[in-house]
């Protein structure tokens, strides 16, 4: 089969579905997700009909940041099992044809990690060049942002051999030195021991940050936090560390690779994922993330702006049609809940706009990303109050509002529609109290709409939106169309319909969807709109006459074109 211009790849044709295991599925009652958890969820996995399962990091940790902050990269976080726990999962997921991706921390480790107690210990201690250090006689260091610390600098002080430590993240996430090639030769050995015991791949966490400027020079003062993180993502050494990890650890594999990749633009982005550079295999944006969301997740008009979301969606599209492979998503752990941020939640469509999105993304040339529960249209809990969180991020940030005299409740009302905690309650299983995801008390609130939004509500239901999600996927696996096709916008000022064409060869599918709560119409040239097969659609009938398509609220469809 030809594939357009495209190479035919395994990691291009899969849904990836994402697992934040903290708040997946608990065994054993202490109100936290586990491996066990997941193991007795595998066959719900299997039923979905995803490819490949990513799994948030796993390994050892301190939980500052929910794993994100790893103490030992070869080890199980206690609280959610054992490695015998993580092989058995691992072949429960291989026996059911699905593949596993780790989440691969490297910009950073935990405070607690063993080469940073040892490094900060002494100035000559051997671990000492693990990390970033300016040592206090120098003066203060050249200023750079943090994304969570309290105070909002990226360098803590450290008494103990008074100097700073660089920690773009939080103070209990120092960031490694990937200058020295020790610390690449340690990452690289623990990368080969997870391939080793069978996992399929990694999920690269703030990859593009990982090469810093030589001796940290003054960026210009009015630096800001988003130009930061552009700075940041534009180390010198960026991609020789990936083209040597690449030849000395990925190349071995059959493996797949996707870059987190904050401040990454469609300009730059083919230099990481463009196949001849032989570095990794794809990368994600936030392009569409920030649209209408400013600084510490404030929330302007902007927020939801339909025409800048094709518009964004688009031009990533076409930065990769000819070389490298998109990605697409609406959520993760990081991001509200897809039907929150994209549809409308409320009871009247929140079933409506979550198949629609449903359809929408599987559409999408790139592989998909789904994130778990959005399968179920869960929605944003939208804490009021700042006890409800338990992400540090909301949290520090709550702090430094307050320490500004800023205005704390505006923030609040911001982060229920931007907050990072929004997509982290537990998954809803079942009605039974806590969900079906625990038997005690949940480390975060359980969405209190569980009751009506739970999975075996919908399992049996064909109507449902776990339905729709498994017949989309099936639909996606027998249309090459739909994982290859070119893609071709289509009415690019219409502020409520995104319209597009896929096609590949001779065959010819339009897509449409309406993402408004109020039914509008469509006219697309005639030669466009003679329709031969409905594909899919979240309505039971599609209203259309002389290249006139009448959608219904958040109505989407796939058509073929004859
Ligand atoms: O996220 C990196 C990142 O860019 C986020 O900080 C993002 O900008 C933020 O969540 C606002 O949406 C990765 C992980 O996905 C995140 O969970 C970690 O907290 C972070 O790295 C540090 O490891
Ligand atoms: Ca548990």
């Amino acid at each position: 089969m030809s594939c357009g211009n495209q190479k035919r790849q395994w990691w291009k044709e899969a849904v990836v579905y994402q697992i934040y295991p903290r708040s997946f599925q608990d065994s054993n009652g202490d109100g936290i997700g586990d491996l066990r958890g997941i193991i007795n969820r595998v066959d719900y996995l299997a039923s979905l009909g995803v490819d490949v399962i990513w799994l948030n990091p796993i390994f050892g940790s301190p939980n500052a940041d929910n794993g994100y902050d790893i103490s030992d990269y070869r080890g199980i976080m206690d609280e959610f099992g054992t490695m015998a726990d993580f092989d058995e999962l691992l072949s429960a997921l291989h026996e059911r044809g699905m593949r596993v991706v780790l989440d691969l921390v490297v910009n950073h480790s935990s405070d607690e990690h063993p080469w940073f107690q040892a490094s900060r210990s002494a100035r000559d201690n051997p671990y000492r060049d693990y990390y970033h250090w300016w040592p206090a006689e120098n003066g203060e260091p050249p200023k750079r942002w943090s994304f969570f610390d309290e105070e909002g600098s990226a360098w803590a002080y450290d008494a103990q051999t008074n100097a700073y430590y660089l920690h773009y993240f939080d103070r209990k996430q120092p960031d490694l030195k990937w200058e020295n090639p020790q610390l690449r030769q340690e990452i690289y050995d623990m990368m080969h021991f997870w391939f080793q015991k069978g996992i399929d791949g990694f999920r690269l966490d703030v990859i593009t940050f990982i090469s810093k400027h030589d001796g940290y020079p003054e960026f210009p003062a009015d630096t800001t936090a988003l130009e930061m993180i552009q700075r940041y993502a534009q180390g010198p050494r960026l991609h020789e560390y990936l083209h040597e990890m690449n030849r000395e650890v990925l190349s071995h594999y059959d493996c797949m690779t996707v870059a987190e990749g904050p401040g990454t633009t469609p300009e730059n982005v083919l230099a990481i994922v463009d196949e001849d550079r032989q570095e990794l295999n794809m990368s994600y944006h936030f392009e569409h993330q920030n649209i209408g969301v400013g600084f510490r997740g404030m929330v302007d008009d902007d927020y939801g702006d339909l025409v800048r979301f094709k518009e964004v969606m688009t031009r990533w599209d076409q930065a990769l049609a000819h070389r490298g492979w998109n990605t697409v998503y609406f959520t993760n752990h990081d991001h509200p809940r897809m039907v929150s941020r994209w549809g409308d939640d409320s009871p009247q469509w929140r079933e409506r706009s979550s198949k629609m999105l449903t359809l929408y993304l599987l559409s999408m040339r790139g592989t998909p990303y789904w994130y778990m529960g959005d399968e179920l249209g869960m929605t944003n809990i939208r804490f009021e109050r700042i006890e409800d969180y338990q992400d540090l991020m909301t949290i520090n940030w709550y702090h430094l509002v307050e320490q500004e005299g800023g205005d704390t409740q505006a923030f609040l009302d911001s982060h229920k529609l931007t907050g990072r905690d929004n997509a982290r309650t537990p998954m809803q299983w079942d009605s039974s109290d806590n969900a079906g995801f625990t038997s005690g008390t949940p480390w975060l609130k359980v969405n209190p709409n569980h009751k009506e939004i739970n999975a075996a509500a919908q399992n049996n239901d064909p109507d449902s939106v776990l339905n729709f999600f498994r017949r989309m996927i099936q639909l996606r696996k027998q249309e090459p169309t739909l994982v290859y096709g070119h893609y071709d916008l289509l009415l690019p000022e219409h502020p409520r319909a995104y319209v597009f064409k896929r096609s590949l060869e001779d065959k010819h599918l339009l897509v449409l969807c309406n993402f408004s709560s109020d039914a509008i119409e469509v006219a697309l040239p005639g030669a466009l709109a003679t329709v031969t097969d409905i594909l899919m659609n979240n309505y039971d009938e599609l209203t259309h006459r002389d290249g006139v398509f009448s959608l219904r609220p958040w109505q989407g469809a796939i058509v073929s074109l004859g």
